[in-house]
C-alpha cells in the first residue's frame, strides 16, 4: 500500500522506465536486469507510471461509477437482510494520518460448530483510545449461519472478540479434533482461538508458542513437513513504534514516502523498518516451534508482508510458499521435501511484475485458470498499477499475463486487497474478483480518478486464457460503493453458488450473495483427512473430470488479504449432468479415485473411507438433507 506517485523519486524512474513499461512485457532479459537493480534498492524507484484519471460520462472516477442500467446480474448486496449490517468495523481515525490505520482487516469463512454451514469470522481494528482503556475496544464479529439466509453474532459468548488492533485471520485445524480453530493476526500479540467444541474457543496462543508481539498480517496453515499436522506461517509487516509514530507528509530522509501526487499523506510502508516473517512448526502437542531461519523463510530483508499461502505450485505434492509483499519484491519458496524451502521469488518470475517492478502486494488468489492442472496466482496491488495475472508455466516458472488476459488496463485505477479465483457461474472455468478501497482519504478531493471508496470487480474467464470485466449493473453488488479490504470465498447458502464476504474499512461488511441465473451443475466436496492428513485436509488436491473437462481445486488456508476462505473444494460442471472421475491427492501422499452418484449437491469424503456424507440443500426430500452431513468429527484426535 505505498504511494506509487513518489513524486521526487519518480523522476529518475520515469526516465528509467519508461520504454521498459511498453517493451519489457514477458521480456525476460529486461526483467531480470531490473529485478538485479531492485533488490538492492527496494526503498526504491519502482512505480507503474502516471496515469490520466479514467472518468465516467458523469465525470466520475471510474472506480466510484461505470455503472450499467441494463447488463447481468451476478451478486446482490444482502448484508442487511443477512443480519450483519450492524456490526462496524473500525481502524484508528477517519484522516488515517498513520499507516497502522488504513490497511483494514480480513475475514475468514469457516463452520465452527460443524453444523455444514458456513459462518463468518470477522476481524476488527481498533483505537488509540481503547489501546488507552479510555474507551470499549472494537470488537471481532462471529456471524453464526442460521441457515435461513441470516446470521448471529455470537462472538461474545463464542470469546473471539479479539479485543485487540486486528488484521488478519486464517483456519486451520491445528490439533486435528475435526474442529476448525482459528488464528488471528494483530498489531501486538496473536490469538490461536481453539475451538472447544461447544460453540466456544480459548486462546492458547501463549502456550501454544505462536503469539509473536509484533505486526502480524495475513497467515496461512500447511503442512510443509507431511507429518499430519498443520505448520503455521504469518507475515511480519512493519516495525511501528505507537509512541513515535512518523508524522503525515514529514520525516527527514523519509519525506518523499510520505506523499501522494504531492499531497502529504501517512508515511510508509517505505522508508519504515519492515517485520521478519515466522514459520511455526507443530510439534502435535499443542506446542509450536518457530523455525523461520532453519526452513529459510524468515524472510531477512525484512520486506513489508500482508498476505500468504501455502500451495504446490511446482505439482511434486508438497506445499509451497507464496507471500504478497507490499512495496517491495514478493516471496516465492519451494518447498524442498527436508524441512527447508529454496528461495524462488526472483527465479520463478513472481518477485516482480512483468515489467520487472516490485509491487504493493495486497492479497494472493489461487487457481487453475486455464484448466491445465497448474495453479495459477494473482495478486490485488496499489492504484496506478495493473493487477498482475502470474501463468504457472510448469515447476512453478511464472509469466506475467495480466495484458494478454485483459485484467491490466482496467485494474490501473483500483487499489485492491482481498481476491481470489472463483467460478461464480459454474461453467467450469474459474472467474476473478477483487474488493477495493483507497488509503488516502485526501483522493476524494483530488480530480485523481481514484476514489476512497471503490466498486469491486468482477472478470469472467473466457475458457482461452482471456478474461472480460463483468459490467457493473446499477442495483447489484458489482455497482456498490465500498473501502473493500479482506474478502473471503465460498458457498454461504449451500446451493453451490460462490458467494462473497467482505470486510470493509470503518464500516459494516458487505455480503454479496451470488444469484447468477446460470443453470449449471456443480458439486462440492468436503475433504476429511485420514490418519496421516492433517485431519481438514489443508493441502489436499482434487482432479475432476466432468464433459471431458478436468478441473484442479486444492484445500488452502489463508491468501486473499490477511483472510481465509472455504475449505470446501468447488467445481461448476456446466450442463454435465454426471462427473466422470475424481482423484484426491491427499497430504498423506495417497492417491484415491472416487465415484460421484450424483451432482448439484455437497459430499463429504474421507480418506480411505470414500463418501460418508452429502448435503442437499435443493433436494425435496428431507432426508437428503440430514443424512450424515458430517463424518464424526470426534472429540479425540484421530491419530495415536
Ligand atoms: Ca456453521
Ligand atoms: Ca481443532
Ligand atoms: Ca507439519
Ligand atoms: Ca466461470
Amino acid at each position: 500500500m505505498f504511494s506509487r506517485r513518489v513524486i521526487l523519486i519518480s523522476l529518475v524512474a520515469l526516465l528509467a522506465s519508461l520504454p521498459i513499461r511498453v517493451e519489457s512485457r514477458g521480456g525476460s532479459s529486461s526483467h531480470a536486469q531490473m529485478a538485479n537493480s531492485q533488490e538492492q534498492q527496494p526503498g526504491g524507484t519502482s512505480t507503474g507510471g502516471s496515469f490520466a484519471p479514467v472518468l465516467d460520462a458523469q465525470k466520475r472516477p471510474i472506480t466510484a461509477g461505470g455503472f450499467v442500467d441494463n447488463g447481468p446480474v451476478v451478486f446482490m448486496d444482502v448484508t442487511k437482510k443477512a443480519g450483519l449490517v450492524n456490526w462496524r468495523h473500525k481502524m484508528g481515525t477517519a484522516k488515517k494520518l498513520y499507516i497502522l490505520e488504513p490497511d483494514g482487516s480480513g475475514v475468514a469463512l469457516l463452520d465452527y460448530d460443524n453444523d455444514g454451514w458456513l459462518d463468518i469470522y470477522l476481524v476488527n481494528g481498533s483505537t488509540y483510545d481503547a489501546l488507552a482503556g479510555k474507551t470499549t475496544p472494537p470488537r471481532a464479529a462471529l456471524f453464526h449461519n442460521n441457515h435461513d439466509g441470516t446470521f448471529t453474532d455470537v462472538a461474545e459468548k463464542a470469546g473471539v472478540t479479539n479485543d485487540r488492533w486486528g488484521f488478519g485471520a486464517v483456519v486451520g485445524d491445528f490439533d486435528n479434533d475435526g474442529w476448525p480453530d482459528i488464528y488471528v493476526s494483530n498489531f501486538g500479540k496473536n490469538r490461536l482461538y481453539h475451538n472447544n467444541h461447544d460453540g466456544t474457543f480459548t486462546d492458547v496462543a501463549e502456550k501454544a508458542g505462536v503469539a509473536l508481539g509484533i505486526w502480524s498480517s495475513g497467515a496461512t496453515f500447511g503442512d510443509y513437513d507431511g507429518d499430519g499436522f498443520l505448520d503455521l506461517f504469518v507475515t511480519g509487516y512493519v516495525h511501528y513504534d505507537m509512541n513515535r509514530p512518523p508524522a503525515p507528509g514529514q520525516g527527514s530522509e523519509t519525506a518523499d514516502y510520505c506523499q501522494f501526487r504531492g499531497a502529504p499523506v501517512m508515511c510508509g510502508p517505505r522508508g519504515l523498518k519492515g517485520e521478519r516473517d515466522h514459520l511455526f512448526h507443530n510439534n502435535g502437542n499443542g506446542t509450536f516451534t518457530d523455525v523461520s531461519e532453519k526452513a529459510g523463510v524468515s524472510g531477512p530483508n525484512a520486506y513489508y508482508g500482508l498476505a500468504a499461502v501455502f500451495a504446490d505450485l511446482n505439482d511434486d505434492g508438497k506445499p509451497d510458499l507464496a507471500v504478497a509483499n507490499d512495496s517491495t519484491p514478493n516471496y516465492l519458496y519451494i518447498n524442498k521435501g527436508d524441512g527447508t524451502f529454496e528461495d524462488a521469488s526472483a527465479a520463478s518470475g513472481y518477485a516482480f511484475n512483468g515489467d520487472g517492478r516490485e509491487t504493493a502486494s495486497m492479497g494472493i488468489g489461487v487457481g487453475d485458470y486455464l484448466n491445465n492442472g497448474r495453479l495459477d496466482l494473482v495478486n490485488s496491488d496499489f492504484s496506478d498499477d495493473y493487477k498482475v495475472l502470474y501463468r504457472n508455466d510448469g515447476d512453478a516458472n511464472f509469466t506475467d499475463v495480466s495484458y494478454e488476459a485483459g485484467i491490466a488496463s482496467v485494474t490501473i485505477p483500483f487499489l485492491s486487497w482481498g481476491n481470489g479465483f472463483l467460478d461464480y457461474d459454474n461453467d467450469g472455468w474459474k472467474d476473478i474478483f477483487f474488493a477495493n478501497g483507497h488509503i488516502y482519504p485526501i483522493v476524494d478531493d483530488h480530480p485523481w480518478g481514484t476514489s476512497f471508496a471503490q466498486r469491486p470487480l468482477l472478470f469472467h474467464n473466457l475458457k482461452n486464457g482471456k478474461f472480460d470485466l463483468v459490467p457493473a449493473t446499477k442495483g447489484t453488488g458489482l455497482a456498490i460503493v465500498i473501502a473493500g479490504r479482506g474478502a473471503a470465498f465460498g458457498d454461504i447458502f449451500n446451493n453451490g453458488k460462490i458467494d462473497v464476504i467482505i470486510n470493509n474499512e470503518d464500516s459494516a461488511p458487505t455480503l454479496l450473495r451470488n444469484v447468477n441465473p446460470d443453470k449449471n451443475h456443480w458439486v462440492e466436496l468436503k475433504l476429511v483427512g485420514g490418519p496421516k492428513s492433517p485431519r481438514d485436509a489443508v493441502g489436499a488436491t482434487v482432479f475432476l473430470t466432468a464433459n471431458g473437462l478436468r478441473q484442479r481445486g486444492d484445500v488452502l488456508s489463508g491468501g486473499s488479504y490477511a483472510s481465509s476462505n472455504d475449505f470446501r473444494v468447488h467445481f461448476g460442471l456446466g450442463d454435465a449432468t454426471s462427473v466422470e472421475s475424481v482423484e484426491i491427492h491427499w497430504p498423506s501422499g495417497a492417491k484415491e479415485k472416487i465415484s460421484l452418484p450424483s451432482v448439484d449437491r455437497i459430499f463429504t469424503v474421507e480418506e480411505g473411507k470414500g463418501i460418508t456424507g452429502e448435503l442437499c440443500v435443493s433436494c425435496k426430500s428431507q432426508s437428503a438433507m440430514t443424512t450424515g452431513q458430517h463424518p464424526q468429527a470426534g472429540n479425540s484426535p484421530h491419530r495415536d
